[in-house]
This record gives C-alpha cells, structure tokens and sequence, in this order.
C-alpha cells in the first residue's frame, strides 16, 4: 500500500493485531458492538515515516466527548505553561498572533492569554473547548485543514507560531494539514509540534505508544522529508523527556539556515538505522518477548494472592490490556484521576475505572504502572504507598516489579 505521507512503498514490521479505539471508554452495560482496527505499523521506503496501515475514524475518535484533559498531569501542565513562555520569547511582529491545533483544555494558550497575545486554540473536542474558554482562551471547535486555515488567516490575519502538541501524529492526511500551515503561517513565521519519537519508542520498547490516535511515529530524518514535500525546511529539532520521550520540530521557509541538531539527529538516526527494517524487526521481536514477561509477573503476582490495581487509564493501556490479553480477572480495577472516564470500562478488556480510593486501606498491594511517562509525578504523589511496602509492576523500560 502506498505512504500516506509521501506515495511511496511502506513495508509491515508489526502487527498489534485487532484494537478497540485507545479512548473508547464505555459503560459496563454498554453491549454495542465496538469499533476495532487492526493495529499493524508499516515504515516507508520513501520519507521514512512510520506510520499504522490505516486510519481509525476521526470522528468517533476525537468527538465532543473526548476524555483526555492535558491539565491530567502537573508536569505536562508545567511543561505547556514554560512552552508557552518560549513562544512568547520568540515572537518579533508588533501585533503577533498564536495559533494552536489541538488545544485541548487550553493549558498551553492561557498562558499566552494572560499576556494579552492575540492567538486561537483550534479542537474537535467540544468538551475540552469549553474548558479552555472558561479558562480564558480564544478556542473553537473544529478540525485543523487547508478550508479552516483559510477561514483563519481571512478573519485574524497570517499567524506567526502555529504550535501542536502530540496533534499533527494524530492527523494521517498531511497534505491538508501542510496546505493549511502554508496558507495561515506569517511568512517569516515558524511551524512548531512535538509528539512521541521514534527513537525512544525502540529504545524503551514502549510498544503502547502505538494505537489509533498516534497514526505516525515521526522521527527527525521523516519529518524533514515531509517538509521539504511542502516547501518547508525542518530548522530546529529538540529532544523532550515529557510523554515518554518526544521530538520537538521547528519548521520555517524563510530560508534561515537550519541548527546543527537537525543534521545531528538525523546522523544519529542513519546510524542507529531506525528506519530499517531490520532494526523495526528486532522491535517487533522485543515486543512480542515484553507482552510474555508482563503477562508472566502480572499472573504470577495474582497467583500469590496481592491485590493488583492498574495506575492511570491512559490511553496506552488500551494497547497493553488488549494486546496482553489482560482482563478483569488479572487486573479488576484502573484506578484514575479523569472524570470522564471514572466508572467507565476500559475499550476491549472491559476493566472498571474508579477514583482513587480515599480509604488508604483500599489501596491494593502492587500498581500496575500504565502512566510510566509521569512516573517522578506519580511516585512522589504515592510516597505513602511506597513507604507502605506497595510495589509497582512496570513494563517501560523493561519488565519489573518492586
Ligand atoms: O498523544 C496523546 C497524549 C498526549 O495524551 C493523546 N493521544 C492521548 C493521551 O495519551 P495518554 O492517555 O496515554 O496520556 P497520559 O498523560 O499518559 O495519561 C493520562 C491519563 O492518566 C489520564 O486519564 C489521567 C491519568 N493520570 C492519573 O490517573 N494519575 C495521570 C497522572 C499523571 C496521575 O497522577
């Protein structure tokens, strides 16, 4: 089949097998049929990019309801909050206007608001645009393409950031997202988006960074040859130890001469040879071997009688529960601090999502670790289930308990 990016040959390295959509949480007594995808990633012979062989739908995947919040983790809201701040830094035009796609619950452009920059937060997620409203933000529901970006630029005028946060990787038509860059973006201005690197994803062997929202993996050496697809060159790249190691890309087509990290990485890549198929393959095996291993610790914890939880709904875990064949006779709750998703089950393995127990005697005796890209935030939060004895199964980096 050819790339969704680029028209070239894209060849099969893995197959997660048939998903349900990662935030289809549903009611215990919702019988309908669910929506699954078969979840197999291909790497193109042309710009490289990784990418899932086909897409989930959008609308029933980022619609009015959609759970997750960005405002979920303290550190992620700090991250935005000091995002924002280098944004800010980085504006010239006496009048400078802000774009963000995908801006959730607004996190990011409050603190753009509260400087008083013109700027717009473009969602499909009705719920997650009224909460940046009510905290203050320009924000409208709709989806980011060519006709959205014109409509734009007509009403505000051409913007100097268009920022995106874990949002373009989401998108599988690049074309329209890329056409609609060109026609809103200030000609001096610079496109910026950060979303999970492929590089950490073989380095971890995060495997549950793979599912339906996250349609590419994007890598240095893939990014830039989209750009230069689009009449854009990638200027600045930076490595970001947030969601489980992302890359943040900076595009511009002003004709400013690129960093020397953009050549770096894209050496580093080439010579780690990420995008071979030889190097996906050895993945693949890896994952196929971290699937036994959870399933062999989780088993043998519930044989020797402790109490196992899960710790976060994220939406990785769907790939976890799903793939791993784990059930609510392995794990018979996910605890969650998101309210949309409390008293809820997880999609497919049909787990109980509950608060936080505020008895800590209803603590379980071991966490089944799913938010291991917060684990500092989560383990300084859980100090007292820790000093208890609590131990925490992990499976990124590797399979653990303790
Ligand atoms: O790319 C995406 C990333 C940015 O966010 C989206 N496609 C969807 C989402 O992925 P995720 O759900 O895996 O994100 P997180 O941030 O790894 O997990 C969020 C979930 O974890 C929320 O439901 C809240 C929960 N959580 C919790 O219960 N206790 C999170 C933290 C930090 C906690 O302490």
């Amino acid at each position: 089949m050819p790339c969704r990016s680029c028209g070239a040959e894209v060849t099969q390295f893995l197959d997660l097998g048939l998903q349900p959509l990662a935030n289809a949480f549903r009611r215990a007594d919702d019988t309908s049929a669910e929506f699954r995808l078969r979840l197999r990633s291909m790497v193109c012979d042309g710009c490289k990019v990784v990418q899932l062989a086909e897409p989930g739908p959008a609308e029933r995947m980022f619609h009015a309801g959609y759970p997750f919040r960005t405002s979920s983790s303290a550190r992620m809201s700090a991250h935005f909050t000091a995002t924002a701040e280098r944004l800010v830094a980085g504006l010239t035009t006496p009048d400078p206007f802000v774009v963000e796609i995908g801006s959730n619950d607004g996190t990011m452009l409050a603190a753009i608001a509260d400087r008083g920059i013109r700027h717009l937060g473009i969602d499909p997620a009705a719920s997650m645009v009224r909460e940046a409203i009510s905290r203050g933000v320009n924000a409208r529901v709709d989806w980011f393409d060519a006709a959205t970006a014109a409509r734009t630029r007509n009403e505000f005028g051409p913007a100097d950031i268009i920022y995106a946060a874990n949002t373009i990787c989401h998108i599988p038509d690049l074309h329209t997202v890329f056409k609609g860059l060109e026609t809103l973006l200030y000609d001096g201005g610079v496109v910026i988006f950060e979303g999970p690197y492929l590089g950490d994803v073989l380095r971890l062997v995060s495997f549950d960074q793979i599912y339906d929202e996250h349609f590419y993996l994007f890598s240095a050496t893939a990014v830039a040859r989209i750009a230069n697809l689009h009449g854009f060159a990638l200027v600045d790249v930076e490595h970001l130890d947030v969601h489980g190691g992302e890359l943040r890309y900076t595009l511009a087509r002003d004709g400013r001469a690129p960093s020397p990290d953009v050549a770096t990485v894209i050496a580093t890549e080439d010579r780690e040879g990420q995008h071979s198929l030889a190097r996906l393959e050895v993945f693949a095996a890896e994952v196929v071997a971290r699937r036994a291993r959870l399933r062999d610790v989780l088993v043998e914890e519930h044989r020797s009688g402790r109490r196992v939880a899960g710790y976060a709904a994220t939406g990785k875990s769907t790939t976890v529960l799903n793939y791993c064949g784990i059930g609510p006779d392995l794990l018979p709750v996910i605890y969650d601090t998101t309210p949309e998703k409390q008293g809820l089950v997880t999609p497919g393995s049909h787990i109980p999502v509950e608060p936080f127990p505020t008895d800590f005697g209803a603590y379980p005796d071991t966490f089944l670790l799913f938010g291991w890209n917060h684990t500092d935030e989560i383990l300084a939060k859980e100090r007292k289930f820790i000093d208890r004895g609590g131990r925490w199964i992990r499976y990124v980096p590797d399979v653990r308990i303790g």
